[in-house]
């Protein structure tokens, strides 16, 4: 199936936005192996649209695609094949942002990221190729100015130009197969999996029949034979629209926006936290679900942001995150920013020339030159290790909250608790065997009683998280 990563039961994908391969492949041998997880999402690795005149080099002329060479901003394909055999001997799988509803905005023309040349409003794109029959004729979609303007209506949203995007038409075979080719290519290299930009604005029918198109995935690269790759398709459903998450069921997992909100509310008020997943709010199921704090929109208040916790709040967020990895619900992803203050529009990190700087590690382990690395915080990384130790297990058990701690169990693999306001010093009720634990957050030891009472102890309030799990230590 398209639901489940290969990457032999672990549990976690970090979006490394906007690095470049070369650190993308240190980090998978440096941290990302040892700390368990999955594997890496990366920025999109296409050519795109270079930017220079009203911001200079944005974060998002990524999501404006020129073809699919693999020459962007990260890095050239030789550093990019590199990077991906890299990971995958370390069992660190990769995840390309597959931007192919679209292709480059109305007005633009130029050349790539690659040196390709390209016409936006000629809708001439040689470089894959596309012509103007591959986008999807002005009579499809119904609004007045030719955008996207109308949620309400399908054919608006998935006929219409996003934000003047020049939209491709994925009905046709041409189109069908020249994704299907990049898809391939991927896979081929290594790659492990897609996350599909913008597969609202795209027709159900016409996504599938690219990922049918796809090849399974490289066994020389240590994928069983006969793999099929991993989907997860960006669909923001908050019950706003007219298209739903369930309408890609069968076709991989989906985007829950509605989590980011849930998490948001809960860490606010903990005692809303037990409703995190709300089957009455139509979030999708918990085995199609794909789930996150925040991601590079909403961060940063795009794509009709709402609530969003961010590394801005480091206490809370590092709550939010702890607890979307304990808890039960999704398949998780880590979000890896960099610093941005109020400008929306900026790039990451870079040198005199625009190009992306490389990323710094400390003496602490930590990132410097502007790199958050929220993926490298104790207590969200330490909880990969847990949500990887629990992942056979059902819904949490023993489940408490007080308005200020929260604890539970994930049957008698792991317990959870954390808090909100100050310490805690507190006997819970675990479903753990009897015996000594180690917390993994503090190192410090701890007992599990014959009837299954753990005192949790809980003295740094810089990293309010407790965590116990089978086979785990600090
Ligand atoms: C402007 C005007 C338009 C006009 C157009 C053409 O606003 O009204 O029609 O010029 O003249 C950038 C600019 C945007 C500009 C557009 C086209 O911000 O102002 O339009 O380019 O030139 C990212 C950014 C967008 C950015 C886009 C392309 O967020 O701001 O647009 O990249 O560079 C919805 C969707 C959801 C989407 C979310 C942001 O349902 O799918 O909005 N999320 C994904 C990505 C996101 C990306 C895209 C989709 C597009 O996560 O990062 O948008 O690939 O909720
Ligand atoms: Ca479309």
């Amino acid at each position: 199936g398209y639901e489940t990563p290969a990457c032999n039961g672990k549990t976690v994908i970090v979006h490394l936005f906007e690095w470049r391969w070369t650190d993308v492949a240190l980090e998978c041998e440096r941290f990302l192996a040892g700390a368990g997880y999955c594997g890496v999402q990366l920025s999109p690795p296409n050519e795109h649209v270079v930017i220079t005149e009203e911001y200079p080099y944005p974060w998002w002329q990524r999501y404006q695609p020129v073809s699919y060479k693999l020459e962007s901003r990260s890095g050239n394909e030789e550093e990019f094949v590199d990077m991906v055999h890299r990971c995958n001997a370390v069992g660190v799988r990769i995840f390309v942002d597959a931007v192919v509803n679209h292709m480059a905005g109305l007005g633009r023309q130029g050349v790539g990221s690659a040196g390709t040349s390209f016409n936006s409003d000629n809708l001439d794109f040689p470089g894959v190729p596309y012509t103007p029959e591959d986008f999807t004729p002005r009579e499809m979609c119904p609004s007045g100015s030719g955008s996207v303007d109308n949620y309400g209506d399908p054919y608006n949203v998935r006929n219409c130009y996003l934000v003047g995007l020049t939209d491709l038409y994925g009905a046709t075979d041409h189109v069908q197969q020249s994704v299907a080719a990049y898809f391939s290519k991927l896979v081929d290299i290594g790659v492990a999996g897609f996350r599909i930009d913008a597969a609202k604005h795209m027709w159900p029918e016409d996504l599938q029949a690219m990922m049918d198109l796809t090849n399974d995935l490289n066994s020389d690269q240590g994928f069983p034979a006969g793999t099929r790759p991993f989907f997860y398709h960006e669909v923001i459903d908050r019950n706003d629209g007219a298209v739903t998450v369930q309408e890609y069921y069968g076709m991989g997992r989906i985007t829950e926006f509605r989590y980011s909100q849930k998490i948001a509310w809960g860490i606010q008020d903990p005692s809303q936290l037990e409703g995190v997943y709300d089957p009455g709010w139509f979030m999708a199921d918990p085995d199609k679900a794909f789930v996150f704090v925040d991601n590079h929109d909403n961060q940063r208040g795009h794509g009709g942001a709402g609530d969003t916790l961010t590394h801005k709040w480091p206490h809370d967020y590092r709550l939010g995150v702890a607890f979307t990895l304990a808890q039960p619900y999704g398949y998780t992803r880590v979000m890896s920013s960099y610093y941005f203050d109020d400008d929306t529009d900026a790039g990451p990190p870079h040198n005199s020339d625009y190009s992306t700087s490389n990323v710094i590690i400390n003496g602490e382990n930590q990132c410097e030159g502007g790199w958050v690395c929220e993926h490298r915080w104790p207590s969200i990384f330490k909880m990969v290790r847990f949500r990887n130790a629990v992942s056979s297990t059902g819904w949490w058990e023993n489940y408490y909250c007080d308005g200020n701690a929260v604890a539970f169990s994930r049957g008698d693999k792991g317990f959870f608790a954390m808090v909100k306001y100050g310490t805690l010093s507190q006997t819970f009720q675990s479903g753990m065997p009897a015996g000594t634990y180690e917390d993994i957050i503090s190192c410090q030891s701890v007992t599990v009683k014959g009837d299954g009472t753990v005192q949790v102890s809980i003295t740094n309030e810089e990293e309010p998280v407790f965590a116990i799990c089978q086979g785990c230590d600090c």
